[in-house]
């Protein structure tokens, strides 16, 4: 049975989400509500340390951060699999998800936090500066979309971006045509189930 300590809004727990559902797995959702700090209480604790969500727990086996909770999700339900066989496209899998967990969401989630303001309260100069850097990244990523995906197959490296690149134009953030592959990759991954499904 798995159990997994979720906030809807929380792009982490979104990733798992996602991969639960490309690997049609069932499970239970325990919202953990962070306006209600309830992951700072000892009972969650004990899940993570952290006081962080996601968190998974299956059967007896407990999981927290969402990049190493979808491994361990992939390595026990390998079907179907979301990493490259080789080891050279699982460290290019890990290197995206490094790059979108530490680099990618992050910016975007600043820019989510000012629009969230009142308009008066913005800081527009602070939103121009993370909007220029998060098309930078992108356009990291525009080559390696000659391919359908980000490493070939869709993976857990596409799973990374999933939550945070497809609301950029809700953030007001276009992509022009430099952008190109990227825009018609954010189409398909939008299209998949497990995506729609976040409700994005
Ligand atoms: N590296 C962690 C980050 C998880 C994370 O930052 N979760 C946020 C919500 S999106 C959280 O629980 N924040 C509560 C807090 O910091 O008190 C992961 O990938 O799971």
């Amino acid at each position: 049975m798995i159990v997994l300590y979720d906030y809807p809004d929380c792009p982490f727990s979104q990733k798992v989400r996602v991969v639960l559902a490309e690997k049609d797995l069932e499970f239970e959702r325990k919202l953990v509500d962070l306006r209600r700090n309830e992951q700072r209480t000892a009972e969650f604790l004990k899940l993570n340390p952290y006081g962080k969500v996601p968190v998974l727990v299956d059967d007896d086996v407990i999981v927290y951060d969402s990049t190493i909770i979808n491994e361990y999700l992939e390595d026990e339900y390998p079907n179907p699999p979301l990493m490259p066989e080789d080891s050279a496209g699982r460290a290019r899998v890990r290197i995206l998800e490094d790059l979108a967990d530490n680099l990618f969401i992050p910016r975007v989630d600043i820019v989510l936090a000012e629009v969230h303001k009142p308009e008066a309260e913005r800081d527009a100069e602070k939103i121009r500066k993370y909007e220029g850097e998060i098309l930078q990244l992108l356009k990291r990523l525009e080559p390696m979309l000659s391919q359908q995906f980000l490493v070939g197959e869709f993976s857990l490296a596409d799973v990374a971006f999933i939550p945070r690149a497809l609301i950029l134009p809700q953030l007001g953030i276009e992509l022009d045509s430099s952008l190109q592959q990227v825009n018609a990759w954010l189409g398909r991954l939008r299209e998949r189930p497990s995506v729609r499904a976040l409700g994005l």
